[in-house]
């Protein structure tokens, strides 16, 4: 791979998520989250698991930014946990739940490491589940306190933001299967009014960091990739696949366009209002202004995809993945090639420069008899990711940082410990880290030894 794909500036990163990882739900005044609420329900979680203790990061920090040193990165991705900033959701700031936050971004630049922080990550206080969460219309305005609250205090620091992380989970998971927190299964119409309010609480959320920040902060969200991959190299299946990308052809919380199109271009997508219908109508020019305040980057967490290839006559027609397809513990088809076509028609359409916020694969890792932690799927999965994201930038895609999901083993929501999309390896019985083969593998790679 040439060394010089990657500009100087490069965000060699890894991702984490507040409930995700730091434990200590109730440590220094911090309010509940609806997660810490759903979490006690029966049988939401597997086996019951919840982010109690998780890594229990919130007392290991500066182990765990250590070996983000060890490893070479020079950026963290991380989010804040609102209920420790506002345990009431609104109201009375907690600054020692501020002061969490404070010392880990203190910990980062002191490691030579950028901190980027993520202001929501799916842990919405409790107390504004009660008052309606996202579907009262005062939520934005709660976000943008929120998020003046943050920024005031780490806006010193702190130059990259991400708003929100996935509103199609937390949205779509949360509010419309049940399947996340807070298990709601609303009607479809309350569902997008709910998407509506979040989609402008990101875009509050953007002014006041503007506000706080100017040109001096780096501002992007990070939906869900939504990657189409052609089945073949043609011209005619690559534009299928481009089609089917920001397509929308039938009622799904997933569509891209319906998310990011109001964000990066201020309006929502012609097909999704016909086919969403009178759920969709209500938008004024006003919120879709404050919606589409410009960002900086357009952030990507990227899986898997799916395959299209053009029909007899051209419209996009999706292909099975072939029998046997590499897949990770979710059977989430492994598609090497994801990557690289998600970033390519993400910036054909949108023209903004790209950060992939999250990318990984989970496996069954565990430490060895010699203390080994061999994930050699995963080696492979991050080698062939990062070719195929190299390619899209020498076609000329700026793609300006690279985060692996997840720095950290951590708690994979409903699927809990189950699942290991870590670098670092955790016993969660002793808290106990190692670094895998893949993490030494991405230090090689970051230090461009083995690229
Ligand atoms: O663990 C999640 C993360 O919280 C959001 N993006 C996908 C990851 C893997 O499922």
């Amino acid at each position: 791979m040439h060394q010089n794909t990657y500009p100087q500036s490069f965000a060699w990163g890894a991702a984490t998520s507040a409930y995700q990882i730091e434990g200590a739900w109730a440590a220094d005044g911090k309010g509940e989250s609806i997660w810490d609420a759903f979490c006690r329900r029966e049988s939401v979680t597997f086996a019951g698991h919840d982010g109690r203790i998780a890594c229990d990061h919130y007392r290991r920090s500066e182990e765990d930014v250590g070996l983000m040193r060890e490893i070479g990165l020079n950026a963290y991705r991380f989010s804040i946990a609102w209920p420790r900033i506002l345990p009431d959701g609104t109201g009375a700031i907690n600054s020692r739940g501020l002061d969490f936050y404070d010392r880990l971004v203190d910990a980062l630049l002191a490691a030579g490491i950028q901190p980027w922080a993520t202001l929501y990550h799916w842990d919405l206080p409790l107390t504004l589940c009660h008052r309606g969460g996202w579907l009262n219309a005062e939520s934005p305005q709660w976000f943008a306190d929120y998020t003046q609250a943050v920024v005031t205090r780490l806006g010193d620091r702190v130059r990259h933001w991400i708003t929100l992380n996935e509103p199609q989970c937390f949205i779509g998971l949360g509010l419309l299967n049940g399947l996340h927190a807070p298990g709601l299964k609303l009607d479809w119409p309350d569902v997008l009014r709910a998407g509506h309010h979040a989609l402008l609480a990101h875009g509050r959320a953007v002014q006041v960091l503007r506000a706080a920040g100017g040109d001096r902060f780096k501002i992007g969200w990070a939906p869900v990739g939504g990657a189409r991959v052609p089945a073949t190299n043609s011209p005619a299946d690559i534009a299928a696949a481009r089609q089917a990308m920001f397509a929308i052809t039938e009622r799904s919380i997933w569509a891209t366009t319906w998310w990011a199109d109001p964000v990066m271009l201020g309006r929502y997508p012609e097909d999704g209002l016909r086919i969403f219908g009178a759920a969709a109508s209500a938008h004024s020019e006003e919120e879709m202004r404050i919606i589409s305040t410009p960002v900086d980057f357009y952030g990507t967490n990227v899986y898997s995809a799916q395959i299209v290839a053009a029909g007899p006559d051209g419209c996009p027609r999706q292909i099975p993945p072939p029998p046997g397809v590499p897949m990770n513990m979710y059977y989430w088809p492994v598609l090497f090639d994801a990557l690289h076509w998600c970033v390519r028609f993400l910036h054909e359409r949108y023209g903004k420069p790209v950060v992939v916020t999250e990318n990984g694969t989970s496996s069954m890792d565990w430490v060895n008899a010699d203390g080994r932690v061999q994930d050699p799927q995963r080696i492979d999965y991050l080698r062939r990711q990062l070719q195929g994201l190299a390619s899209a930038m020498q076609a000329g895609v700026p793609v300006e940082g690279f985060f692996v999901w997840s720095l950290l083993d951590n708690f994979e929501w409903h699927e809990g410990y189950r699942q290991r999309f870590g670098l670092i390896h955790v016993d969660f019985e002793t808290g106990r880290r190692t670094l895998k083969d893949s993490a030494l593998w991405y230090r090689d790679f970051i230090s461009g030894k083995s690229r």
